[in-house]
């Protein structure tokens, strides 16, 4: 197996309920290694650049101003099938949907504030973890 980084945000909904200790004993619990992190406010143009892919969707202007409505921690991860693994642990979506013990259906308010974020693929994790971190703030 491939050991990966993959690109992890945790949402206003979670820096503004003080849970990001409780998401980051998940995401460790699952073997995923906390490489880099720190917390910021995103500006409006880093969120619209961001969410760039989704610029059509008709929530995209609600989906820009959750995420500038307050800090968030963004994070880079590693290990084992990371990419794969960390979408497993944050579960679908809709925390309606997601499975029992993963984040957003421990966690998720909607499926807008849905606690976390992470990379889909491994060009897109790449080029999300540029958007944020430079080479020497990510320490395995
Ligand atoms: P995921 O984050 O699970 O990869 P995507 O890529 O389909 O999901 O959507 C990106 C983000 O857009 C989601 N995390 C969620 O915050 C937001 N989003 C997706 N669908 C909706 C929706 N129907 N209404 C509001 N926000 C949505």
């Amino acid at each position: 197996m491939a050991i990966e980084r993959t690109f992890s945000i945790l949402k206003p909904d979670a820096t503004v309920r003080n849970i990001t200790g409780a998401i980051n004993a998940m995401i460790e619990k699952a073997g995923l290694r906390i490489v880099a992190q720190k917390r910021i406010r995103m500006t409006r143009e880093q969120a619209e650049t961001f969410y760039a892919v989704h610029r059509e969707r008709p929530f995209f202007g609600e989906l820009v101003s959750f995420m500038i409505s307050g800090p968030v921690v963004v994070q880079v991860l590693e290990g084992e099938n990371a990419i794969a693994r960390y979408r497993e642990v944050m579960g679908a979506t809709d925390p309606a949907k997601a499975a029992d013990g993963t984040v957003r259906k421990v966690h998720a308010r909607s499926v807008g504030e849905n606690s976390v974020h992470g990379s889909d693929a491994p060009d897109t994790a790449v080029k999300e973890i540029a958007q944020f971190f430079s080479g020497n703030e990510i320490v395995g």
